[in-house]
């Protein structure tokens, strides 16, 4: 348990982060702490089990990958523990081969969309809206990048780094800086925590604002996510929690022990409608909103909604 308790540590304090690296870390961590069970009665197995996926997936309550990681990769119809666990490492290697070559499949449909001499904005750091972005570049496109600070833990200035590094040209800027800039924008391209049902998206606080700000521009806004990052359970009605994380994370303890009568809020993650959004780009294809219900009932089953 020692390995899987620190898996989820990270993945709390975000040593781990961005949804798709938190899926994979939690599947590969469940993987090794079922073959770490080899010698227990099937029974014992089997509730062990639940209890370390319900330690990962409690760590951090909004990005829906995270539960379809740990719910694809656990699951077996075995009848004796080796054959379980001869079930689990196969699910938890299908899962981690998927996701990084939904990366490269996600790179090259969403680049389609990427004009030469396009700008782009993006927020926060998502691996998969990167992807989008070095594919258009290294298909030789001449593009450049407005991406923002995504106060408060500044995941900008790791999306900057490795902008920089790839040497596409990128400009930082601060949140609220975004709908000022957005008239020099030709696109938005932004990750996802999770998909529900409606098509709305829920990603880093400050996402909305964003695409609000294209949609008064007429700019569109185009999402990149891999299929895993639908979430099933918003079928059967249930609301995607927003994140809330500590304060510390936006105030100095010492600064707000000086004003007794001030709240603060840090909500990680805000709601994007659908009809904010042009389309979403998967490792099978580029949806609109309005099909998530077909990207759920398809390509993740709805099995997992219960
Ligand atoms: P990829 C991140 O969450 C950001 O909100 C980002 O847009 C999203 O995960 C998807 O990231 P956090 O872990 O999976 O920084 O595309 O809270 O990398």
């Amino acid at each position: 348990m020692d390995n899987l308790n620190t898996t989820a540590e990270k993945i709390r304090t975000m040593e781990i982060r961005g949804a798709g690296r938190i899926a994979v870390a939690a599947s590969a961590a469940l993987r090794d702490y079922a073959m770490s069970l080899k010698s227990l009665p099937l029974s014992e197995f089997n509730l062990k089990l639940e209890a370390a996926a319900k330690t990962l997936v409690d760590t951090r309550p909004t990005a829906v990958s995270l539960p379809n990681s740990v719910a694809l990769t656990k699951r077996h119809s075995a009848t004796n523990v080796y054959d379980a666990i001869n079930e689990i490492t196969g699910n938890a290697e299908k899962f981690i081969k998927n996701a990084e070559q939904a990366l490269g499949k996600i790179g090259r449909i969403g680049a389609q969309r990427i004009r030469d001499g396009d700008v782009i904005m993006t927020h926060c750091n998502s691996h998969a809206a990167l992807s989008i972005i070095k594919t258009a570049f290294d298909q030789g496109k001449d593009i450049s990048v407005i991406a923002t600070e995504s106060r408060p833990r500044r995941q900008g200035l790791i999306t900057i780094k490795e902008l920089n590094d790839y040497g596409i040209p990128t400009t930082m800027i601060v949140d609220s800086a975004v709908r000022l800039i957005m008239k020099e924008v030709d696109l938005v391209v932004v990750g996802a925590d999770s998909i529900s049902v409606n098509g709305a998206l829920i990603n880093k606080i400050g996402t909305s604002q964003l695409a609000m700000a294209a949609h008064e521009a007429r700019r569109n806004v185009i999402v990149a996510a891999e299929t895993y990052k639908f979430s099933p359970r918003t079928l059967l009605g249930e609301m995607v929690e927003i994140e809330d994380r500590s304060i510390d994370e936006v105030i100095d303890a010492q600064i707000l022990r000086e004003l007794p009568n001030v709240k603060v809020r840090n909500p990680a993650f805000d709601v994007t409608p659908a009809e904010y959004i042009d389309l979403i780009i998967t490792e099978v294809g580029a949806f609109p909103p309005t099909m998530a219900f077909t990207v759920i009932k398809d390509y993740l089953g709805l099995e997992l909604a219960v």
